[in-house]
C-alpha cells in the first residue's frame, strides 16, 4: 500500500471505519473511497460486485459490521450472524473476484472459545466452544478470516485479519440497551440522579483498546510485507467490570452509587488477547484506559451538543 493507493474503506460512518479513515487521512492517503449504507448495501452481493468493478480500490479495509454489547448479541444472534455472514461473504468474495490485491478483515477477540487460555494466543481459534451470548457474531467474524486465508492460499491475494479486543472512542454508540459497556456507562453516569444499575456482578475482566490505536494498528498491519493470516490487537490492560464502574464514575465526576443487578448476564469471565504476535513485529498501543476515558467522556459530551451521538 502506498500514497497513491485506492482505498476502501466498508463502514466507514462507524466508529471503527470512522478512525481508518481519520489515520488514513493523517498519514497522507488521499484517494480514499467510502460508501453510505443507503449507497451501497453490504447485504446484497449484486451491488458488492458492481460496486468493486466500477471503483477497482487497490486495498479494501473490511470494517462494517453490525455490532453491539451483550444485550444486544444475546437478544438477536441470528441476526448477528446472518448480517455479518452475508458482509464478510459479499465484502471479501467480490473483492477477490475483482481483483482487489490487498484486504484487510476486522474481526474480534469474541471469535475465541469462552474459555481459551489467558491471554488468547492466536493459537486458540477453533479449539473449543464458543460464548454462547455471542455465538452468531463470532461464527460470522470467523467464516470472514477463513475465507480470507483460503483465498490467500489458493489464489495469492494478500488477504489477513485484526482481531481487536474491546473497543471504546470517539462515535460510539451510546443506547443503553444494545451499546458495548464503556460507552453505555459513561451514558447511564452523565444522567444518573443518584444511582446506575449495572448489569451482572461486576465481576467480569476484559480489556479495552482505544479505537484510535486499533486504527494505527489497522495501517502497520497494511505495511506488512508478509503479514500472519489472523493478529491479535489489545492494550494488555485488564480491569474488572466493577474497576471500570469505578473509573468511568471518577471520569465523569458523577457521585452515583452503583447497584448491580446479578439477573443480567456477565458473559465470558474473561477476555484478555495475547499481543505478543503484533508486538513483536513492531507496533504497540499509545493510550491508556485512564487518558482514553476522559478523551471518550469529552468526545461523548460533544457529540451530545453537537446532536451528532449514537444513542
Ligand atoms: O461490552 P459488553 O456488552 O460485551 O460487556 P462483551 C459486557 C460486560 O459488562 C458483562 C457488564 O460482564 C456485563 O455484565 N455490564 C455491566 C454491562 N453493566 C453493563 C451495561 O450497562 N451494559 C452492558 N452492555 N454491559 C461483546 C460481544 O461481549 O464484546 C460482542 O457481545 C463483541 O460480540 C464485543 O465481541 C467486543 O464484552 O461481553
Amino acid at each position: 500500500m502506498d500514497a497513491l493507493s485506492k482505498i476502501f474503506v466498508a463502514g466507514h460512518r462507524g466508529m471503527v471505519g470512522s478512525a481508518c479513515v481519520r489515520a488514513l487521512k493523517a498519514a497522507g492517503y488521499s484517494k480514499v473511497v467510502t460508501r453510505t449504507h443507503q449507497e451501497l448495501d453490504l447485504l446484497d452481493p449484486k451491488a458488492v460486485r458492481d460496486f468493486y468493478a466500477s471503483e477497482k480500490p487497490d486495498v479494501a479495509i473490511i470494517a462494517a459490521a453490525r455490532v453491539g454489547g451483550i444485550g444486544a448479541n444475546s437478544a438477536a444472534n441470528s441476526l448477528f450472524l446472518y448480517e455479518n455472514e452475508m458482509i464478510a461473504m459479499n465484502t471479501v468474495w467480490a473483492a477477490a473476484e475483482a481483483g482487489v490485491k490487498r484486504l484487510l478483515f476486522l474481526g474480534s477477540t469474541c471469535i475465541y472459545p469462552r474459555m481459551a487460555p489467558q491471554p488468547i494466543p492466536e493459537s486458540a481459534l477453533l479449539t473449543s466452544e464458543l460464548e454462547k451470548t455471542n455465538e452468531g457474531y463470532a461464527l460470522a467474524k470467523i467464516s470472514g478470516l477463513k475465507l480470507c486465508e483460503f483465498l490467500r492460499r489458493e489464489r495469492g491475494l494478500l488477504y489477513h485479519s485484526l482481531m481487536p479486543t474491546n473497543l471504546y472512542g470517539p462515535g460510539d454508540n451510546y443506547d443503553i440497551v444494545h451499546g458495548h459497556v464503556l460507552p453505555t456507562l459513561i451514558r447511564k453516569f452523565e444522567t444518573a440522579t443518584d444511582h446506575v444499575d449495572l448489569w451482572g456482578t461486576g465481576s467480569a475482566i476484559r480489556e479495552f483498546l482505544h479505537v484510535d490505536d486499533l486504527a494505527s494498528a489497522c495501517l502497520f498491519a497494511l505495511s506488512l510485507d508478509n503479514p500472519p493470516d489472523v493478529m491479535n490487537v489489545g492494550s494488555g490492560e485488564e480491569v474488572t467490570i466493577r474497576e471500570l464502574a469505578e473509573a468511568v464514575k471518577a471520569a465523569t465526576g458523577s457521585r452515583a452509587e452503583i447497584r448491580w443487578d446479578a439477573t443480567k448476564p456477565d458473559g465470558t469471565p474473561r477476555k484478555l488477547c495475547d499481543t505478543a504476535l503484533i508486538r513483536s513485529l513492531g507496533w504497540k498501543p499509545q493510550i491508556d484506559l485512564r487518558q482514553g476515558l476522559e478523551m471518550t467522556v469529552r468526545s461523548y459530551r460533544e457529540e451530545l451538543a453537537a446532536g451528532t451521538v449514537r444513542l
